[in-house]
């Protein structure tokens, strides 16, 4: 069976999130059919507010984790919630705060357009926070209708120069062994 290559951003905001990103990077990597090959550094970023309900709430800690799988998109995308159900996740109002969020954004090059699954995860270009650690695991990626990742993240830098480098928290697990 073939071995595709899939990049899921991982978001947490609630209940320890370097505690909720550690601990979906350790399910990630127990998933069946797939091995998880590596995952980014961790970044602290304030909260993108829904605009239908600005309400403040804390700071996300955001990754991205590069794995290989032979599940299908529709197979890792029942098992990334499964890991979310695991971890408490509960669904409030879209954009709420959440324990873990794990989104599939890339899926080899493959374009899913339904609204159950939506692959590139849709946002991709807006968000530094999945671009930054996307292009730090590979710059050279090709998001489908968009382009190399390391020129979308320009692009959306040259947008908002106010944009700083988010902090980055520095690993404390080993990935991919
Ligand atoms: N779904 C469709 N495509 C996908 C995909 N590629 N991967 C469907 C995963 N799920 C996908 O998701 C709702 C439905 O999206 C799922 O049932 C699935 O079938 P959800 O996780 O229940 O809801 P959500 O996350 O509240 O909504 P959504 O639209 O996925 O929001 P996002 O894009 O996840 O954004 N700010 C910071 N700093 N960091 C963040 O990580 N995240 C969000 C949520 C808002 N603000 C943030 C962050
Ligand atoms: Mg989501």
């Amino acid at each position: 069976m073939h071995i595709h290559h899939a990049f899921i951003g991982l978001g947490s905001n609630l209940n320890h999130p370097v505690q909720q990103i550690k601990q979906a990077c350790i399910a990630l990597h127990h998933m069946p059919k797939s091995k998880l090959i590596q995952c980014s550094e961790w970044y602290q970023n304030p909260a993108l507010l829904p605009e239908a309900n600005p309400q403040p709430q804390p700071d996300y800690v955001n990754a991205v984790a590069y794995v290989h799988t032979r599940l299908s998109a529709w197979e890792l995308l029942a098992v990334v919630q499964e890991i979310e159900q695991i971890q408490g996740r509960q669904r409030n109002y879209r954009w709420g705060p959440r324990t873990i969020d794990l989104d599939i954004l890339l899926y080899d090059q493959q374009i899913i357009a339904s609204p159950e699954l939506t692959i590139p995860h849709p946002g991709i270009s807006q968000r530094l926070f999945v671009l930054q650690p996307l292009c730090a695991l590979n710059a050279e990626i090709h998001i489908p209708g968009l382009g190399k990742a390391q020129h979308v993240l320009q692009k959306l830098l040259h947008k908002n120069p106010a944009h700083s480098n988010m902090r980055a928290y520095a690993k404390s697990i080993r990935c991919g062994e």
